[in-house]
């Protein structure tokens, strides 16, 4: 049961160490020495198998942006992935994707409701380069990807989600987005996939890295939760939501329900807390305890995450609920994390 006077005494306790250690870190301001070498890291744990390629980049001194891009296309490609053209439709049938990408200098891109196209994420590439824009949606995205020469993909449900559609469609109930936690792995359109290797995947993965030259870059794909309204976007192609960079601060980038991410602007929100004093852990607790603050009872239904790496190559990681895993890389290692939760 959520008990409200221990969340109370906790959030307050927590909260008070934050601000005494926030208030000293930005005064001095003192620039901690960088780490070296490149980092990436990125969320659940298909971000094993997509560090690789962005790993590949950033050992040949390549640019994060290039590492973040091709790492979560990894994932794209992967007909194995719930994150692309092969993921759970909405309630009317139809896969509709977002992603977001973000550099080192503000220049981002994104794309929403975005249908029939394989790599959202070049795609919001793509917006970022060669628009005056920041975010294309549903049929104009689309179209702009379509001009930009990528292809236009039948529209074809996996076995997977054909199963899991058919499956859904006998009750045809609409829920919001509920959870996806270790202990309630069957509960919700966040409900992660049992593949048949055994492992678990999602519908969605954010990459943060950091590149020889110290440069942070960001992105995020996603198919949303399965079974959305016709038209639901959630956090994930919002830059400032779903993901957000500040080379001289950090990046942040966020999964799970993403109406409550956006509630509280929360990448951002978390790069802020680090530009006031914050290290990446406190900064991403701190946010989660946030919206454990605004949805009070309701967090136990929910799951929300945030990975973050600071401007000095400090990481950090905070969940609402346990299950929460994610992918880290440099030249010393290469591991899956699991994260830190407000719920044990
Ligand atoms: C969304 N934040 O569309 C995404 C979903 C997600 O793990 O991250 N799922 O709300």
């Amino acid at each position: 049961m959520f008990n409200r006077r221990s969340f109370v005494r906790k959030v307050g306790m927590l909260s008070a160490g934050l601000t005494v250690q926030g208030a000293a870190a930005g005064l001095t301001q003192q620039k901690k020495p960088m780490k070296k070498g490149p980092i990436v890291l990125s969320t659940w744990d298909a971000g094993l198998e997509a560090n690789v390629p962005a790993w590949v980049i950033l050992e040949k001194g390549g640019l994060a942006l290039d590492a973040v891009e091709q790492g979560v296309r990894h994932t794209e490609n992967s007909i194995n992935c719930c994150v692309g053209l092969g993921a759970n439709p909405d309630r009317d049938g139809h896969v509709t994707l977002d992603a977001s990408i973000m550099d080192h200098q503000h220049n981002c891109g994104a794309v929403a409701f975005l249908e029939r196209i394989k790599h959202p994420i070049s795609v919001a590439r793509r917006v970022m380069e060669k628009t005056p824009h920041v975010m294309l949606v549903g049929e104009g995205a689309q179209q702009f990807a379509i001009a930009e020469g990528f292809a236009l993909e039948p529209e074809k449900l996996s076995k997977a989600a054909q199963a899991a559609y058919s499956n859904w469609l006998e009750k045809s109930q609409y829920k919001s987005p509920s959870i996806n936690r270790e202990n309630q792995l069957d509960h919700g359109p966040f409900a992660p996939t049992r593949l048949q290797n055994g492992e678990w995947n999602h519908d969605t993965i954010g990459m943060l890295a950091m590149d020889q030259h110290g440069n942070l870059s960001a992105s995020c794909t996603t198919s949303g939760t399965g079974f959305k309204m016709r038209g639901r976007v959630g956090d994930s192609p919002i830059i400032g939501a779903g993901l957000f960079v500040d080379n001289q601060v950090g990046a942040c980038v966020a999964t799970g329900q993403g109406e409550d991410v956006i509630r509280v602007a929360g990448a951002s929100t978390v790069v802020e807390l680090i530009r006031q004093g914050r290290n990446p852990q406190q900064a991403c607790e701190e946010v989660i305890q946030r919206i454990i603050q605004i949805k009070k009872e309701r967090s136990k239904d929910i799951q929300v995450a945030f990975i973050a790496l600071s401007s000095q190559g400090e990481v950090g990681s905070f969940a609402i609920h346990p299950g929460f895993s994610f992918a880290y890389k440099d030249a010393q290692r290469s591991e899956l994390v699991k994260a830190e939760s407000w719920f044990k």
